[in-house]
């Protein structure tokens, strides 16, 4: 309900509406207004009011509730169920959580701030409010897992692409961390449930950091994590950020289940990889190997060639990788 009456003074930009306009619009009673415009000024709204002429929106909030996002959203599916929270653990066991009961496919779960965010393999992802977007996609393909674990790629050709919309050009290291000016700006969870042969669900979590300072990262990632903000100094609209995000995906999932191939999302991962032609290092839990990495197959598997001139097909999940001197260098 406070969203309709948000909606109402979007709709009304620069007017006063007085209690009566908004209850007849609404369909709510007059002494509950003050609660919803309570709210949205919690929310980060803020309104001028005057006894006589009733309440005037004067500052819109930096919040990615669906109204906002709404405007820029070209999707069918992606995103049309939104649940955004102001503060949780993490989307992506939100989504996971949400998906014991309602099942719906391209739903997806957004919060400000995560006070348990995730990343793989149990490490952190730290998740400050209002300064990034981390949101999960919740997605139920009629697909076996290993097929599945194909989509990963989707993610981080999406948000490349949401990012060259906005004009900042990126780097992908295979398979889904997007970088910029060699640091880490992005990373991609894909979490699955299923079978052997079928999965129920998977939920893929993206997180970016957008308007994030230097001093909201720890000691040890202020030299391998970074921010929009960090590198372009300039606050970036989330908003926009995020609906181009799930416009992007939902064009480039809809094209592999479609067809049944990467061949759109390969085309980005190629075009943007940071690791092609590079010496790599990859980690397998306390093994390691150095090698170089040659391509991406057609099944988003990076093909690397090993010391003895051998190739090696890694599977993402599979391994970490760093560059030899530094994150990705
Ligand atoms: C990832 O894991 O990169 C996956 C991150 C996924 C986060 C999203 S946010 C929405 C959704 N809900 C969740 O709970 N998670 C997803 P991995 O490749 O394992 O990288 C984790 C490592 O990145 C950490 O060990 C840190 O070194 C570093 N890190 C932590 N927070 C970071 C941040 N905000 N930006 C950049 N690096 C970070």
């Amino acid at each position: 309900m406070k969203y309709k009456v948000l909606e109402l003074f979007k709709n009304n930009k620069d007017q006063y509406i007085s209690g009566e306009d908004i209850s007849k619009n609404i369909g709510v009673s007059r002494a509950s207004i003050w609660k919803y415009i309570k709210a949205l000024k919690e929310e980060g709204y803020e309104f001028e009011s005057s006894t006589k002429v009733g309440y005037k929106l004067i500052k819109e909030a930096d919040v990615l509730n669906y109204i906002e996002i709404s405007p820029y959203l070209k999707t069918k599916y992606i995103g049309r169920s939104y649940y955004h929270f102001d503060t949780i653990d993490s989307t992506n066991s939100k989504a996971k959580e949400a998906a014991k009961d309602n099942l719906i496919n391209g739903a997806v779960f957004i919060s400000e701030e995560q006070v348990s965010g995730r990343g793989r393999l149990g490490r952190t992802w730290i998740s400050p409010k209002h300064k990034g977007i981390w949101l999960s996609i919740l997605l139920t393909p009629d697909l076996p897992p290993l097929e599945v674990s194909k989509t990963t790629l989707i993610g981080s050709a999406a948000v490349y692409l949401a990012l060259k919309e906005l004009g900042i050009e990126s780097s992908i290291k295979w398979p889904n961390d997007i970088i910029l000016n060699n640091k880490k700006l992005c990373g991609i969870l894909t979490e699955i449930s299923g079978e052997m042969n079928n999965i129920n669900y998977m939920v893929m979590g993206i997180g970016i950091n957008v308007n994030t300072l230097k001093e909201d990262f720890s000691e040890d990632l202020k030299p391998i994590a970074t921010s929009l903000k960090r590198e372009l100094k300039e606050d970036f609209n989330r908003k926009k950020l995020t609906s181009y995000i799930l416009n992007n995906f939902e064009d480039l999932y809809d094209d592999f289940l479609a067809t049944g191939k990467l061949n759109k999302t390969l085309d980005i991962s190629r075009e943007a990889s940071i690791l092609i032609g590079k010496e790599i290092q990859c980690i397998n839990r306390d093994k390691s190997f150095i090698c170089k990495a040659e391509d991406i197959t057609e099944d988003g598997e990076l093909l690397v060639i090993l010391n003895d001139g051998s190739y090696k097909k890694i599977i993402s999940g599979e391994v970490s990788i760093r560059g030899l001197y530094g994150y990705v260098e």
